[in-house]
């Protein structure tokens, strides 16, 4: 499998596949300007390192797994075409089937600026039809270098519209919670899910010391990371997104979780996931597409 995909998408220099011991196909991307890790399975990008960093920027947990049909703990799943649980079948997987089905590749490069380009896209199959009877190409396109651009484009190849809420919920790397606060959500509305669900206003800010689980909606802006102990920010750009998720489960939920790098792995990790989920689904009509792209980078301080 790696064979064909080698001789027909690698890169010298830039992008080559190898099998992982799980049977899963796993993309290293690796250029003059930065490295990255991308399993084919829900085109789950896992790691990301531009050279200007010491410390990787995209967390990926130490107990992270791949294994066939299962989601792994970190990196950027792609929620889709569902944001948390499925609005009436509880049955169907949170966050939607895209991250734990099989993405093929359709295309390799190097961008004019060196960095390194590769597109996905996701397997229909009966499976996922069960749960999305609707015709639609889904794909992404990962571009890596110093700076990290993701593109999630869906396009609607039926003859009836439809609504996806989506994200792609990337997990950074940070020297400790405690001392990260996220500027750029400033009096925005937001659902705060931690102890039911009710719509509160960002005041300044975001500073974290409990759970925090909150969709900010109606926000096309870039959010910043500010990183006291790694010194340095992050910054969040997108555009086609209207929803921003910040997300830190805090002890008592990562000790249920289990997977997030025992004894506090958790304190290296905050999601900041660029989306359209709760007020901000997209309707895509029939024919048309629609793409949410980030563009991630690390400054230095
Ligand atoms: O985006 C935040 C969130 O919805 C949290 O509520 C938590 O469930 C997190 O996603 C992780 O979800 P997962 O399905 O990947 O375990």
């Amino acid at each position: 499998m790696t064979t064909s995909l080698n001789t027909q998408f690698g890169i010298k220099g830039h992008l080559g596949f190898i099998e992982d011991a799980s049977g899963l196909v796993v993309a290293k991307i690796d250029n003059d300007q930065g490295s990255a890790s991308l399993c084919l399975q829900g085109a789950h990008l896992m790691t990301w390192q531009p050279r200007n960093q010491k410390t990787p920027v995209v967390w990926l947990s130490k107990d992270a797994k791949l294994a066939a049909g299962k989601s792994i703990r970190g990196g950027a799943p792609v929620c889709w075409p569902w944001f948390g649980a499925h609005p009436v079948e509880s049955a169907f997987p949170g966050h939607g089937y895209a991250r734990t089905v099989p993405w093929r590749v359709v295309e390799s490069g190097i961008e004019p600026c060196g960095a390194t380009r590769l597109s996905l896209r996701l397997v229909a199959s009966d499976k996922t039809r069960e749960q999305w009877p609707h015709e639609c190409n889904v794909d992404l396109t990962v571009i890596v270098g110093e700076t990290l651009r993701m593109e999630l484009t869906t396009e609607n190849t039926g003859d009836n519209d439809f609504v996806i809420g989506e994200a792609l919920h990337t997990y950074f790397q940070i020297g400790d919670i405690g001392t990260v606060s996220v500027s750029g959500l400033e009096g925005c509305e937001y659902w705060d899910k931690v102890g039911g669900s009710s719509l509160k206003r960002q005041q300044g800010a975001i500073g974290f010391s409990g759970e925090t689980d909150r969709v900010y909606i109606n926000t096309a802006a870039e959010c910043v990371i500010h990183d006291e102990m790694l010194k340095r920010r992050i910054h969040v750009a997108k555009s086609g997104s209207l929803s921003t998720v910040v997300w830190t489960p805090w002890v008592e939920k990562a000790n249920k979780m289990g997977d997030l790098g025992q004894p506090d792995g958790w304190r290296e990790m905050l999601c900041v996931e660029s989306a359209n989920a709760l007020d901000n689904q997209v309707k895509v009509a029939a024919g048309t597409r629609h793409t949410l792209i980030v563009e991630y980078r690390a400054v230095s301080l």
